[in-house]
């Protein structure tokens, strides 16, 4: 199977990091291809970067389809663009804040987000709010880190997510810790290490859930909510994000 894996920023960087974190959690039958697009913002820190980026995330998906992609992982915490990217992918697409979040309810009683800035807070709570994860969330812990801090070769990034996650555990009863960005992803074993309960790295989660429902033989419903764009004309420079109906396969 061929897996698309977005990193919807465009810090090519941080697009490495997300690659080797999904090449090492994919089975032997299975391609990564990870790419990130060519036009966008090099952080998504906000409500507004993520407006734009899923653009890029929207165009990747579409040229995967075009590619014969099997699934698609947008690996950023905000998943941004990611019902939309339902609409126009054949095979699953999945977020790595949603998967990490089902990962984490399956294993503990409560998860704690640890992310970066403060401003990214939100976005977090809005996606734990919005993905039936209320309950199960202890709490969002920002930090200091701007995202491309941890891009940063010897920045202090993982000392301060483990007192970070230290203190979720202490403090908000945390059994299960979601590392709040994809920058994240080449951390997450020596976290565990560092704090002792499950650390769940979202870009790994997504892409054993893409191999999951694709080897169930699962795609995204078209019956509903998923169903493929209308066509119509899009106007001015979006003239080319005008949807058309797929060719069949
Ligand atoms: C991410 N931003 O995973 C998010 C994390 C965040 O550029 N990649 C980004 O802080 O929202």
């Amino acid at each position: 199977m061929k897996i698309k894996v977005i990193n919807p920023n465009t810090t090519e960087t941080m697009t490495q990091k997300i690659r080797a974190a999904a090449f090492e959690a994919a089975a032997s039958g299975t391609e990564i291809i990870a790419v990130s697009p060519e036009a966008g913002p090099v952080s998504i820190e906000g409500h507004y970067d993520e407006a734009i980026s899923a653009l890029g995330v929207l165009d990747e998906v579409r040229r995967g389809e075009a590619a014969g992609c099997d699934g698609y992982i947008i690996a950023c915490f905000g998943d941004p663009g990611l019902l939309a990217a339902r609409e126009i992918a054949r095979g699953p697409v999945i977020g790595i804040a949603e998967a990490a979040m089902h990962v984490a309810s399956l294993i503990a009683t409560g998860f704690s987000i640890v992310t970066t800035l403060p401003r990214t807070r939100v976005l977090s709570e809005h996606l734990v709010s919005a993905y039936g994860m209320t309950s199960k969330c202890r709490s969002v812990r920002p930090t200091a880190l701007a995202v491309l801090d941890l891009e940063q070769k010897g920045s202090n990034a993982r000392r301060i997510i483990v007192e970070e996650c230290r203190r979720a555990i202490a403090e908000d009863h945390a059994d299960c810790l979601l590392l709040g960005c994809a920058g994240m992803a080449d951390l997450a074993t020596e976290i565990t290490e560092a704090v002792g309960v499950p650390v769940v790295d979202g870009v790994a989660a997504a892409v054993k859930l893409v191999e999951c429902l694709i080897g169930l033989g699962l795609a995204t419903s078209k019956a509903g909510g998923y169903a493929f764009p209308l066509a119509k004309s899009y106007r001015g420079t979006m003239a080319a994000f005008a949807p058309v109906r797929p060719q069949s396969r």
